[in-house]
């Protein structure tokens, strides 16, 4: 690997070298490299979840640069646009795995909170799995959550939050999505400060600490084999 004129250039490297150069090209927020890479990784048949640790693990560092003050939100800002675009590439992959939409889901963060890459992450992940997922982004009003889950009639409902203040908004959205619980909605929950602990306080139906282990729980909660 060098380093020409600002960019990593990459020539027969190794896979965990690539997966590597991936996440620096994440964490110093090079959209067009981390995109380049990750393609270039796909399509010399790295596993996509192997592609997808090597951005959530950048993004842990990230996090932790900032929380020592190495780095503030501008630099968090543009390395989570190179984890976001690139997990566009990632998408169709972990997608193809999957088969027709059977089950459906309704999944946002809740109110106030604008951190969508860990929601998008469980969203691509039950796409995966064969969900139908309805996407309501960021910054959700517990009024949204509701009206879209009396249209779409899903399965289930997920809210993602990151930020210690906006998880009593979980606690409201849980509260005003009654009628649609008694219905035999399951509302699961998750993101870096939600705890089980957390969730059996709230009166969740289920809470998930990663994407990966939200599509096992929901596949507990549905039943499905
Ligand atoms: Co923010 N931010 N941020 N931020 N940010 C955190 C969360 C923080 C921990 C950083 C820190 O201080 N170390 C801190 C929160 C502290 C706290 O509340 N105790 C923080 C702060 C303070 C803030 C601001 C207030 C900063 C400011 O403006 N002064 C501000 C708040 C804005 C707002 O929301 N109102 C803010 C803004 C931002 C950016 C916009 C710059 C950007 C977000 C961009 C985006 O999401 N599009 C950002 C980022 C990138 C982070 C960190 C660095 C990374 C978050 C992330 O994407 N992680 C984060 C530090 C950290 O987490 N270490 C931080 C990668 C992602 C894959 O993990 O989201 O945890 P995560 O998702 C996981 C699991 O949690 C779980 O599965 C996912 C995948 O495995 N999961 C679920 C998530 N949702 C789930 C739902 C489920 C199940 C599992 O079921 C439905």
């Amino acid at each position: 690997m060098g380093v020409l004129a600002g960019r990593v250039i990459v020539q027969n490297a190794s896979l965990a070298e690539q997966l590597t150069s991936l996440g620096v090209a994440v964490k110093q927020g090079n959209h067009v490299q981390a995109k380049e890479l990750a393609a270039s990784l796909l399509a010399s048949g790295a596993a996509p979840a192997e592609v997808l640790d090597a951005m959530v693990q950048a993004m842990h560092e990230v996090g932790q640069s900032f929380e020592c003050k190495e780095i503030f939100v501008p630099q968090m800002m543009i390395a989570a646009r190179a984890m976001s675009e690139t997990l566009t590439l990632l998408q169709p992959v972990l997608v193809a795995a999957g088969i027709q939409p059977k089950y459906r889901a309704v999944i946002g963060t809740v109110a106030g909170d604008v951190h969508d890459i860990g929601k998008n992450l469980v969203a691509m992940m039950w796409k995966g799995a064969g969900f139908h997922v309805v996407d309501l982004g960021t910054n959700v009003p517990p009024a949204k959550f509701l009206e879209t889950a009396e249209q779409e009639r899903p399965d289930l409902v997920g809210l993602s939050a990151l930020l210690t203040t906006t998880m009593p908004a979980m606690r409201t959205t849980i509260e005003v999505l009654q009628p649609v619980r008694d219905d035999g909605v399951r509302i699961v929950i998750g993101g870096a400060p939600v705890t089980q602990a957390f969730a059996d306080q709230i009166g969740a139906d289920g809470y998930a600490p990663d994407a990966v282990r939200a599509v096992d729980l929901v596949r507990r909660l549905l039943d499905i084999r």
